[in-house]
Formats: C-alpha cells, structure tokens, sequence
C-alpha cells in the first residue's frame, strides 16, 4: 500500500481557519467535519489530523503525524522543555506562513514604572511558557520566580498571584484592559510549517516535496498584489519609488492625454493603505489594487 502523509492542524482555534485554507490553496481537497479527528486526502495521499495545538509537537516527535502547521511558540517551547530534559528533538521547521503572528511578552502593571529586566529579579512572572521565559530570564542573567498557569494568565497580578506575567499579544487588547502594559518582548511568532525526519521514507519525502513546490508559489501570491494606476509623467520615477518590491512597470499612454501615463506592475510585497497615501500625495490617481490568483515563473 502507498504511503501517505500525516498533518496536524489545530482542531479549533486562531490557527484552524487559515490553516485550513491554506491547504486547500495547496490544491488539496478533504472528506472533513470539524468536529472529526480525521479527515481524509481525496486528491492527493495527504491526510488530516485535527488536534490541539499543543499536542502538535509531541505528536511529530511520536511519528504519528509527518507535517504540523503550528505556532513557532508552542514548537520553540517544545523544544527548550525537551532540551532541559535531555530528550531529542528531531523536528525540523519547514516554512513560515504568515499567520497567527503574535509576540510572546512580559508585561507589568501599568503604574509599574519599567525601566530595565533587572527590575524583575527575585519577582513572580505567571506564564504558560516557563521555557520560553526560563531561556530569557538566563540570556539577561536574570533570576525570577515562574509561575506556571496554563490560562488566563493576565489576570494573575490582579489576584496577587504574581507581579508580572509572560502571554501571548497581538493587538495588545487584553493587556490594557487587565491594567498591564508590554515591558519586554521575548519572542516573535507565526504558524510555521514543522515535519518530523522522513529521510528513511522516500515516498513520504517525494509527497512532502510536491506539496512544497505548491506551498511555495501560495506563499509568494499571498502578499503579491496588481497594481494599476495614473501618473503624471513628471512624477514617473517618484511614484514608482513608492511602490513595494515592484516589478518593472509597463507604462501605457492615456488617449487624450499628452502629460499621464497608466502604469502596471506587480508588487511582490503586501501594498498597504499608507502606500496608497504616498502616491496619491505624490500625483497618482485611479489607483487599483488586485489580488494575484496564480502566478509561476
Ligand atoms: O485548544 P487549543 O489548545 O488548540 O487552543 P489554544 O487556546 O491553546 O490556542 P489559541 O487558538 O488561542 O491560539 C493558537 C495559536 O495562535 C497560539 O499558539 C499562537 O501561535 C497564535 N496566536 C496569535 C495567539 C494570539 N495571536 C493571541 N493573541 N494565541 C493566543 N492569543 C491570546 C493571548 O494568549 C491573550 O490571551 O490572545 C490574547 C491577547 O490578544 P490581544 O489581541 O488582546 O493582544
Ligand atoms: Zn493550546
């Protein structure tokens, strides 16, 4: 029987939506239910695991699945907890995909005046990641207490449990409205595609590279946009300046107008509002951004 690949996702969560998604952009296509463990490839041997997302790491290191779409905070955790035990860790991170970015912060009391990470030796940081926050504190030669909450972690100081925590931000929404505020980011996170060693699994390996090839060219359309707009000629070389990893424009004439020109090109980086700001104060006019469907070469 042929063999086929094994990928965990989150079952229900920030992560399970674009995860989803993205596998499906890859061309793959599932039998699924969301509340089934297991959906199962119908164009591809590529199967399913919906799981939590902390399990995904111990699932790879167990061989019950082959790839995980993960955030690098819980892979980075797994890994500082499997080296202080002496354990191996044979994952290996694959990709990163641009989602679920967040930072993994320490965050004070907002009449805290912080000034330094040495203010918290010998103090209380409550944490879902004692790892994480255990390699910083010993990088800044910093000695705290950590407590360990496995949720709602922002509420600790409150309590008196502790007079700092270490969480998730992305917005920064929760802390502000805990009376907190971010003193220290310790580190930068998005889901991240993770695999397990397949080297003795040829077929697996071939499998994973396919999927690679198109993962890639999903990656790369993601932020690339189409962007179509008017230019005075004088200001040509200024507005294209302003355009984000752009092409090399075709540059059109606009009938009935000597002094414009129409100018096309592919921004191969996320174009955003202040982009758009930036030409228009810069002369350009009937500006449009498209998506990219497909894109090779
Ligand atoms: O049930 P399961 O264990 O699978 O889910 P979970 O509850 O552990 O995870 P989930 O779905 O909350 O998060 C999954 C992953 O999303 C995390 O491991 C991160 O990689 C990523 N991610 C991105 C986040 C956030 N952003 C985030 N903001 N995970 C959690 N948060 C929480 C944070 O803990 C805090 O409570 O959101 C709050 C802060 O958000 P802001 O916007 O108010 O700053
Ligand atoms: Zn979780």
């Amino acid at each position: 029987m042929s063999q086929r690949l094994k990928i965990a996702i989150q079952k229900s969560g920030r992560l399970t939506e674009k995860s989803l998604e993205l596998l499906e952009r890859c061309g793959l296509e599932f039998t699924r239910s969301k509340d089934e463990l297991f959906c199962f490839g119908q164009n591809m041997p590529v199967d399913l695991l919906l799981v939590r997302d902390d399990d995904i790491p111990e699932f790879l290191r167990e061989g019950i699945c082959d790839l995980g779409l993960v955030g690098d905070n819980v892979a980075e955790e797994n890994r500082l907890k499997a080296q202080a035990k002496g354990q191996p860790y044979p994952l290996e991170r694959v990709r990163g995909l641009g989602y679920g970015r967040c930072r993994l912060s320490i965050a004070v009391k907002r009449d805290f005046d912080y000034q330094s990470i040495e203010q918290l030796a010998g103090r209380h940081i409550a944490t879902s990641y004692p790892y994480l926050l255990q390699d910083f504190l010993d990088r800044n030669g910093v000695r705290a207490g950590i407590a360990y909450l496995s949720g709602s972690v922002e509420i600790a100081p409150r309590l008196g449990t502790a007079e700092a925590i270490c969480d998730l931000v992305s917005s920064g929404a929760t802390l502000a409205a805990n009376n907190l505020k971010e003193a220290e980011v310790i580190y930068r996170s998005e889901a991240a595609l993770y695999q397990r060693a397949l080297e003795d699994q040829p077929e697996k390996q071939a499998l994973l590279q396919r999927l690679l090839v198109r993962l890639d060219a999903v990656l790369k359309v993601a932020e690339s946009k189409y962007v179509m707009l008017h230019a005075p000629k004088a200001q040509l070389d200024a507005i294209c300046r302003i355009l984000p990893a752009a092409e090399a424009p075709t540059i059109l004439p606009l009938g009935g107008k000597e002094d414009t020109v129409a100018v096309h090109t592919l921004c191969r980086e996320t174009v955003l509002w202040e982009h758009l700001e930036q030409l228009q104060a810069a002369g350009a006019s009937a500006i449009l951004v498209l998506p990219v469907e497909k894109m090779l070469g």
